[in-house]
């Protein structure tokens, strides 16, 4: 699905700012039909943002259920005989949209995009009202999954079995923009490098219409090759390619023929991808993951997206020396994947299907069924193949992006867990067979895990010295060390530690480094270091978490998770200086 953009034959217009909002917990929105008037008892809303922490009510933070946003929108009177079309970037978790009075798109999944074409309501100069109602809540057949349980004074509490907060509403920009009536739908772009060349692969989807011309642009907009065809593979020799750490970006521009032509232009990376026995290959040289899983999370937008926050964690990534992340536990904002295109940071992408396990969610109460894959269904599958097909038809293009995430920490322990992965990983490579396909899996040794040999490369949450040997880090680095090497003796793939990690609560310090303390989670950190130094096929290292961040209510949590290495202002603790150290060789403030 292609990004909006401003070209000689497209316009767009950002509905970002305040919108009209009404909470809905007794569900009346629908039944009463809100899309056709003013919303009731309407408040102000900021969008993009969740709407969770804004109004400082304990009502808004904990709301299950409805809410609904709307404004009015100006359709500019040139816009005559374009296509127009409403897009939200996200409504978490499901939206339904009306123009005026006309239902125009509804979507399920909270982190991809989704367009309603309004052009056959659109009267241009008119002044029309869109109304989106947003719905957070999660049930077993939804991804992420979750429960609603009804409470006796009628309150409904959800229960998710992920360790982040539950924020909702329109997280990212709401566009409005027009094509020609013949418009480039989707554009496919697979590469490779051929010693000092490289080859773009293209398929263009038009609309009603046809190619006339594909040019392949330098950055300094020399051309590097051109076609005349819908599909084909374009040669660029001598190639600058992409690599980590210089994000170089050619440009592809596509144009379509006719009167009213279409003009798209679409960056490109020239890299190519690969494992190897137990390397991991960017450009045919193994690449070392440094860096983090991650949460779009901040104080009061929450989930909201916001370019400050993102521009500063990268500056912040770059301080410590990560060259890489996790999009830990769901797509992010695309505004993400495009800086990190742009300045050559290494994505992992990964769908929202976290929770697949209740083992670990400790939310359980009696009467509940005894395992996932007992309480999931084939709507629930479908829904994770829907949001793994949404993932790559939003992501296929991004050169940053070398690796699918498919879940983290499913219940891989299940016997039922490979018949339910099996065509889910299918699906994934069917997508895109030009990327290896992971998950992440949690604390579990390779003879009881029954998925991993389905995937490329293995990655592993441990917690060794935290949820494990709690305190005792002598016995997790000998535990760490000999349940890795039994991975590589039986797998003989590369590992990615994709989480590791220990709470601390910035400020606490103790001589006897306890946990909690800052001097715990440097401590920890070091212990995992030196046995990944200590095996060559651990081909990364992606801390939990970047920064601390918001979850739900729990007895085991201060105010949010707090394994940030950074605190969820961004301030850093002694573990970033320990990171910068190892990641970067110094300790000096450049
Ligand atoms: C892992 C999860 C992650 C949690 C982390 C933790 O993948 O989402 O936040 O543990 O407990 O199990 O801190």
């Amino acid at each position: 699905m292609l990004r909006p953009q401003d070209t000689s034959s497209r316009e767009r217009v950002r509905l970002d700012g305040l919108w009209a909002f009404a909470f809905d917990p007794a569900d009346r929105g629908r039944a009463e039909e809100w899309w056709r008037g003013d919303l009731p008892g309407a408040v102000e809303m900021p969008v993009p943002a969740s709407y969770n922490d804004v109004p400082a009510t304990r009502e808004a933070h904990d709301h299950v259920g409805d809410v609904w946003y709307q404004r009015h929108v100006r359709v500019p009177a040139r816009w005559d005989g374009r296509r127009v079309v409403l897009r939200f970037d996200a409504a978490a978790h499901r939206a339904v949209v009306w123009w005026n009075d006309v239902e125009v798109g509804r979507h399920e999944g909270g982190y991809t995009p989704f367009e309603c074409d309004v052009t056959a309501h659109v009267r241009s100069g008119e002044t029309a009202r869109v109304t989106v109602v947003v719905d957070n809540r999660l049930h077993l057949t939804s991804i992420p999954p979750g429960i609603v349980d009804v409470l006796p004074d009628g309150r409904r509490r959800q229960r998710y079995f992920h360790d982040f907060f539950n924020y909702a509403g329109l997280h990212r920009t709401v566009w409005l923009y027009t094509t020609p009536p013949e418009y480039v739908e989707d554009i496919t772009v697979t590469t490779e490098v051929t010693g000092a060349d490289a080859q773009v692969r293209y398929r263009v989807d038009v609309a009603g219409g046809r190619v006339a011309e594909v040019v392949l642009r330098d950055a300094d907009g020399t051309e590097r090759a051109r076609a005349a065809a819908a599909e084909g593979t374009l040669e660029v020799a001598d190639a600058k390619l992409w690599r980590p750490g210089h994000g170089h970006l050619h440009h592809l521009e596509v144009r379509t023929a006719g009167a009213d032509p279409d003009e798209y232009v679409l960056p490109v990376g020239l890299r190519d991808v690969r494992v190897d026995g137990d390397r991991f290959l960017i450009n045919g040289e193994p690449f070392r993951f440094r860096g983090f899983g991650k949460h779009e999370d901040g104080a009061v937008r929450g989930k909201g997206h916001d370019d400050v926050l993102m521009v500063h964690d990268f500056a912040l990534l770059r301080w410590i020396g990560a060259n890489s992340f996790r999009t830990s536990h769901y797509p992010y904002a695309e505004e993400v994947l495009e800086y990190a295109d742009r300045h050559g940071v290494v994505i992992i992408d990964e769908t929202p299907a976290v929770g697949l396990n209740f083992e670990i969610a400790h939310t359980l109460v009696p009467g509940d069924p005894e395992h996932i894959f007992a309480a999931v269904d084939d709507t629930t599958r479908a829904a994770h193949l829907h949001a793994i097909r949404e993932l790559v038809a939003r992501d296929k293009n991004h050169p940053s992006v070398v690796m699918w995430s498919i879940a983290n920490e499913p219940d891989s322990a299940r016997p039922e867990a490979r018949p339910y992965f099996e065509p889910l990983v299918a699906a994934a490579r069917a997508a895109d067979p030009s990327r290896p396909v992971c998950f992440a899996q949690v604390q579990l040794p390779p003879d009881r895990d029954v998925i991993s040999d389905l995937f490329d490369v293995i990655c592993l949450n441990r917690y060794n010295g935290w949820y494990v040997d709690t305190g005792d880090l002598a016995t997790a680095e000998r535990e760490l060390e000999a349940e890795l090497r039994e991975w590589v003796r039986r797998h003989g793939k590369p590992i990615i530690v994709t989480e590791y990690g220990a709470d601390a609560v910035a400020g606490v310090r103790s001589v006897t480094a306890g946990t909690w303390t800052e001097d715990y989670q440097v401590e920890l950190l070091e212990t995992f270091h030196r046995v990944f130094d200590r095996i060559d096929s651990v081909v990364g290292e992606h801390v939990w978490n970047f920064a601390d961040f918001a979850t739900g209510y729990g007895v085991n949590r201060v105010d949010g998770n707090k394994k940030g290495v950074f605190t969820r202002d961004r301030r850093p603790k002694s573990a970033a200086f320990a990171l910068r150290r190892r990641w970067r060789g110094t300790d000096s403030p450049q």
